[in-house]
């Protein structure tokens, strides 16, 4: 099949064939560059100036901010002075958060959410194969290589974009982490967690690792966050970057076109302008505010400040599937029977907190999942994630495979605070008070297939389903109330 495609991507593609053919000692190769971010090997190797990249702390977004711009500057040296080409190549941001006429089913914001037609096609523009953006599965997940789009409602930055504040969890820019580089002890914020986290998921694969940059797309999905995060600066809202000196004065080192080694401060960090690069649109793909659920809040009787408690676990390990299942909880003994209800109630300042722990695969599971409470896991009306049971996604970014002590290889954690989730349920009369509302985990479903009647047949031949080999599990499910 013929294509055309923008002069923009076909030079990426050529400099990213060239970069590849260098030899992996070489700062500018495609290896190198990936290797800063994480390495592929078992047990990585020494290179201090390897598996550098912070997630879930206050340094994500401006040391990605640093990569991209002197992977960019790469880029455009290779393009313009070992291919011939122009001197004023910039790396393009995959706008999967774009919504046109408001609607985000619209068939224009459907093909803004699946991967950018360049990526999936194996073949170059004159049909001659080997195209270097392209991965074929298991390298990417079915769903993605295909064309189908990332779900909404795991790409909506609209939770972020609102934040108040960059530090902070949950805030737009994860939590105070000191003067150095935290790998993935601490929790993300809400821009890294959505649509951060959870495109990394959907794009499943080398995506769903910590050597991510090896995928083509990753630059360009990195660009896109890079992009949020200026737009949430220049959002009129009052929204500012931490003042702490610990993040100011923190320099990021990477290499420059020429192999030398430069550093920027966070502080210098902060504007893209005096970076030397401006974004075609800070207002565009910003998110949309959810639908909002009618429902009257009645007080409930309640009387002040409960303990911590817990209220629920579970007793071991739990392996998720293809199927919605039910996490087997169990009751605290223990506990007291209005700890729950009484965190549930609006007229309390008890808290009711779900966390998730040990969440890991051993290979990508290619799907990122859904998390419900008080749903009924036969029931698919239930399994809504704009309806009233739906709490959040878990992803396994960073926590797939044996390479995963370098970023905690308990694997990771998430912490939903449900209060209001509960406080909802009672109302709408699907929960009483008693006893454990149920949680149920689901795979995301991807949107619809591509047009065509050929990608919708190899769509439904390739069912996004987890593969068998990556056991995609969670470790332990809490219950606590404050
Ligand atoms: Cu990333």
């Amino acid at each position: 099949m013929t294509d055309t495609w923008d002069p923009q991507l076909l030079w990426y593609a050529r400099a990213v064939r060239r970069m590849q053919s260098k030899r992996e000692s070489d700062p500018s190769s495609w290896l190198w560059q990936a290797n800063i971010h994480g390495e592929k090997a078992e047990a990585p190797g020494p290179n201090p100036e390897w598996n550098n990249c912070p997630h879930g702390g206050w340094f994500f977004l401006p040391w990605h901010r640093a990569y991209i711009l002197c992977f960019e500057e790469i880029v455009r040296d290779v393009i313009q002075n070992e291919l011939d080409g122009p001197d004023d190549w910039a790396l393009p941001y995959w706008n999967y958060t774009r919504v046109t006429n408001g609607d985000p089913d619209s068939p224009e914001s459907l093909e803004c959410r699946r991967l950018p037609r360049a990526f999936r096609s194996p073949t170059w523009p004159d049909d001659d194969g080997d195209n270097p953006l392209y991965l074929a599965e298991p390298d990417r997940s079915p769903g993605a290589a295909l064309g189908a789009p990332v779900g909404w409602t795991e790409v909506n930055p609209h939770k972020a974009m609102q934040a108040p504040r960059f530090t902070g969890v949950p805030q737009f820019g994860s939590e105070y982490t000191g003067s150095h580089l935290v790998h993935s002890n601490g929790q993300s914020g809400l821009l890294e967690m959505q649509p951060h986290n959870l495109l990394h998921g959907y794009v499943g694969g080398v995506m769903s690792q910590f050597f991510s940059p090896r995928d083509p797309i990753f630059w360009l999905h990195h660009a896109n966050i890079d992009r949020l995060w200026a737009a949430w600066i220049a959002s009129n809202s009052g929204h500012k970057n931490p003042t702490d000196q610990d993040w100011l004065g923190f320099t990021h080192t990477f290499r420059d076109a020429q192999g030398n080694k430069v550093g920027f401060t966070s502080e210098k960090l902060q504007s893209e302008e005096a970076l030397g690069y401006v974004y075609e649109s800070v207002t565009d793909g910003i998110g949309l505010k959810p639908p909002e659920r009618l429902v009257a809040l009645v007080a409930a009787g309640g009387d002040g400040d409960a303990p911590v408690e817990q209220v629920a676990s579970t007793s071991g390990p739990t392996d998720l599937g293809p199927e919605a299942l039910t996490v087997p909880l169990n009751p605290e003994p223990s506990a007291r029977a209005g700890a729950l209800p009484e965190a549930a109630s609006p007229d309390t300042e008890a808290r009711a907190i779900l966390t998730v722990d040990g969440v890991r695969a051993d290979a990508p599971p290619q799907t990122n999942y859904r998390v419900f409470v008080g749903a009924r896991p036969d029931h698919e009306e239930d399994l809504d994630p704009e309806g009233p049971y739906f709490i959040g996604h878990l992803h396994f970014f960073g926590a797939v495979g044996a390479n995963t002590e370098h970023h905690g290889g308990e694997g990771l954690t998430f912490k939903f605070d449900i209060t209001e989730h509960l406080t909802e349920l009672r109302q709408l009369g699907i929960w009483n008070g008693e006893g454990i509302p149920s949680v149920v985990v689901t795979p995301a479903p991807l949107g619809p297939p591509p047009p065509g009647a050929e990608a919708q047949a190899a769509f439904r031949a390739a069912a996004p389903t987890p593969p068998p080999e990556s056991r995609p599990r969670i470790g332990s499910v809490s219950l606590t109330t404050t």
